[in-house]
């Protein structure tokens, strides 16, 4: 008997003791008051990631703690429809992604994917930070999405493993990835490519096994997911600009206390400056570092491609689902920072 009770009281000490250390694991934790989790589709070594890393350092410092952020890359949460589903859903507390695939929820964005709409990185800066590109962010609080502001990814050229492109007839018959927009495919369409929209986390395996012939996407991607492995050619046609709009679920912003969303604002700003910065030093060097890595560059003339989707604009340019009003385009246009 005396031995069972000594066995009970061991047994119970030990509980006691698992417990307090529960207890002293969720004491150590029990300063975080909200975990954020934002996923985006880009390699470890891109500048969406370090930018998001920026983020959650600048926003733990600013709340002691009480927030922690954990940053999924890779498509590690989803592609970018499903991640903004996800925040829709309220699966997902944030997400940096594209804008183009927001157009399968609002026609807002539409106007940034027109190709050549933006002519230097300054304007196009300018341009999604000024009230035309903000006013876009805060209509999505109608899908259910808080719109921050806008990182960046780029303005995007064309690889393929066929030929340089130097005119757009050279683009007849390749069979290019492009992202899932309507204005995307219809420019490629133009030029006589054959668009295949595809979510980015397959891209890589379809060049590798030459499913497709081509991407394009802006320099950063190109080296930091090693296209340059599987693609010959790299035209610096530069034909969409792509703001990355940083997003997080409506409903959970609005469930944050004010000076928790404030902490969030003002880190996203500095996390802002300091991807876009990451970026400018990038695209400084990759062209130089991309030939050393075996890919081809050449130049085109822009103009020519200019001419070559004059058409995309007539079709969009009108009122309605998948539309771009008239004056919505010229005030893009014309923006001078
Ligand atoms: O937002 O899908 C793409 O090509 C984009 O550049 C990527 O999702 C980053």
């Amino acid at each position: 008997m005396r031995k069972k009770m000594v066995l009970l009281l061991c047994f119970l000490m030990a509980l006691s003791v698992a417990g307090g250390c529960q207890r002293g694991v969720w004491a150590a934790d029990s300063g975080v008051d909200y975990v954020i989790r934002v996923g985006h589709v880009l390699a470890t070594d891109h500048p969406y990631t370090d930018g998001l890393n920026y983020f959650k350092k600048v926003l733990e410092e600013k709340t002691d703690g009480r927030v922690r952020v954990e940053v999924f890359p890779n498509s590690m949460l989803g592609n970018e429809r499903d991640m903004i589903e996800g925040l829709q859903l309220g699966t997902l507390e944030m997400a940096l992604v594209s804008t183009a695939p927001l157009s399968g929820f609002t026609s807002d964005f539409l106007v940034f994917d027109l190709p050549y709409i933006f002519t230097d990185t300054a304007t196009a800066r300018g341009c999604v930070d000024s009230e035309v590109g903000m006013g876009m962010l805060e209509d999505l609080a109608s899908q259910g999405i808080k719109g921050l502001l806008y990182f960046e990814n780029g303005f995007r050229s064309v690889t393929n493993s066929r030929r340089p492109i130097q005119h757009p007839e050279d683009l007849q018959g390749i069979k290019i990835r492009t992202m899932e927009n309507p204005i995307h495919m219809d420019s490629f369409s133009a030029m006589g490519a054959d668009p295949t929209p595809m979510a980015f986390g397959e891209l890589f395996t379809a060049l590798q096994q030459k499913t497709i012939d081509g991407q394009e996407n802006p320099l950063a991607i190109v080296d930091t997911s090693k296209f340059y492995e599987v693609q010959t050619y790299l035209s610096l046609t530069e034909h969409f600009y792509a703001p990355a709009p940083f997003l997080m679920a409506l409903d959970y912003y609005n469930n944050l206390p004010e000076d928790v969303r404030n902490a969030v604002y003002e880190a996203a700003k500095e996390a802002q400056d300091y991807e876009r910065g990451l970026l400018d030093e990038m695209n400084a060097r990759l062209l130089k570092e991309l030939v050393e890595k075996g890919i081809q560059i050449n130049e085109i003339d822009k103009a020519e491609f200019r001419a070559a989707v004059q058409s995309v604009y007539d079709k969009f340019e009108g009122t309605g689902s998948d539309k771009i009003p008239a004056e919505l385009i010229e005030k893009v246009q014309n923006f001078k920072p």
